[in-house]
């Protein structure tokens, strides 16, 4: 074998180096739904959340002449890398925006689509899940965050954003922000915020969850914080200042200059830092071991499927967790029909797991399908005189 000098140099590499620079390379993937109405801000945040002109300004604007029609909604995925400084892991950032959202006549039909958005990655996941090939190439789409954008009215939710954020939070984490910070007084600010905090308790939404199960005194202190401070107030914009050798985003006013990323200004920063720091993680983990995996319980009760679903997430989800030690109950193997008596078996010897076996009974279903078929077209025949 001929050593490049790539491969000589990582040989003399500590295997954290090498941990360390493969991340780097790669980065953590991390997907962000955007949603809200026109004009609240959101493009505005998601250029200064990700330090670059990410969409042009006026991307989504509905043009004058078109102001009186319907716009529809459209899903639109952009993709970004977010690094801070060289050194730190990027952030390969999926941002997914919906524009149109809260914009028509009839807005019934609007979180439908972000429903159905994020349904169809979750049923791309169960079947990629579900296959015996797995796709090395498979692209996992489901949203870990949704940011919902409020209006703020000092009236609190609306109905449309009530019916939008119970559908939403079944599948997909959401955290509340009221943009254009800037434009509102402390007080006004502090109202909406306790407007829009008492309509998701009196409409028991479950907004993301920032609590932790953690013992450490600092990590409850900062997640009371976190929901103290909810929604978050946040602010856009496109001019930057050095300041402290540091580059902020700024908006000049009369009165003063605003500092988007001051906390004493607006809640941004500690928007980001959950964002991309404290609970990356810990979004992700939620996404797919609660919010996703009671969709694939009720997904799989729902259509009838013969392994017990509970078993399914509680043995299956875990990362890291291996189907074949895994033990499975009885229902399953009541189900099998004398024809599996053999999958029985290797059931048993744990050679299956429960991939292998939703797959077989999948076919198995399939198969029955093609029988039925295969009867019925006898017997039509048969009825018409010809002989099968
Ligand atoms: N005062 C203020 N205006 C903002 C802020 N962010 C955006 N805007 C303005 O609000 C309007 C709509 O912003 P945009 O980001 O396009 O909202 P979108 O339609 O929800 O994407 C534009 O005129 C922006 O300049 C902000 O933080 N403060
Ligand atoms: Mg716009």
């Amino acid at each position: 074998m001929i050593l490049d000098n790539s491969m000589i140099q990582n040989s003399l590499l500590s295997p954290e180096a090498l941990r360390r620079r493969k991340n780097l390379k790669k980065g953590i993937d991390f997907t962000l739904l955007v949603i809200g109405q026109e004009g609240s801000g959101k493009v505005s945040f998601i250029n200064t959340l990700c330090n670059q002109t990410v969409l042009d300004k006026d991307t989504f604007n509905i043009k004058p002449e078109h102001s009186s029609v319907s716009p529809g909604i459209d899903i639109v995925k952009l993709h970004v890398n977010i690094t801070d400084d060289k050194d730190s892991t990027p952030i390969a950032l999926d941002i997914v925006m919906t524009p149109g959202f809260g914009d028509n006549i009839d807005n019934s039909r609007c979180i439908t689509r972000v429903v159905d958005f994020i349904e169809r990655e979750f049923d791309q996941m169960l079947e990629e899940e579900c296959s015996i090939q797995r796709n090395p190439k498979f692209k996992d789409g489901r949203p870990h965050v949704a940011l919902f954008f409020i209006k703020p009215t000092s009236r609190g939710l609306r109905e449309m954003d009530v019916v939008a954020l119970k559908r939403l939070t079944k599948l997909v984490n959401v955290i509340p922000v009221i943009a254009k910070a800037d434009s509102l007084t402390d007080d006004e600010l502090k109202l909406n915020k306790r407007l829009i905090m008492g309509d998701i308790r009196a409409n028991k939404i479950n907004i993301y969850d920032f609590s932790t199960d953690s013992q450490d005194n600092e990590a409850i202190a900062e997640a009371q914080w976190l929901f103290e401070t909810l929604p978050f107030a946040v602010a856009g914009s496109y001019e930057k200042e050095y300041i402290d050798g540091k580059m902020v985003h700024t908006r000049e006013y009369d009165w003063g200059t605003m500092h988007v990323e001051d906390t004493d200004h607006t809640d941004f920063t500690t928007l980001r830092n959950s964002l991309f720091g404290s609970h990356l993680e810990e979004l992700k983990t939620s996404s797919h071991q609660v919010l996703y995996e009671s969709w694939r319980r009720d997904k799989l009760a729902s259509d009838g499927g013969v392994l017990n679903a509970n078993t399914i997430s509680s043995n299956y989800s875990k990362p890291g967790s291996k189907f074949t030690s895994t033990v499975h109950p009885t229902p399953y193997v009541e189900n099998l029909t004398e024809s599996n008596v053999s999958l029985t078996e290797l059931f048993k010897t744990d050679i299956l797991g429960p991939t292998t076996l939703l797959e077989i009974e999948r076919k198995k279903k399939q198969m029955e399908a093609y029988m039925a078929d295969l009867k019925n077209l006898e017997m039509r025949l048969r009825n018409t005189g010809i002989n099968a």
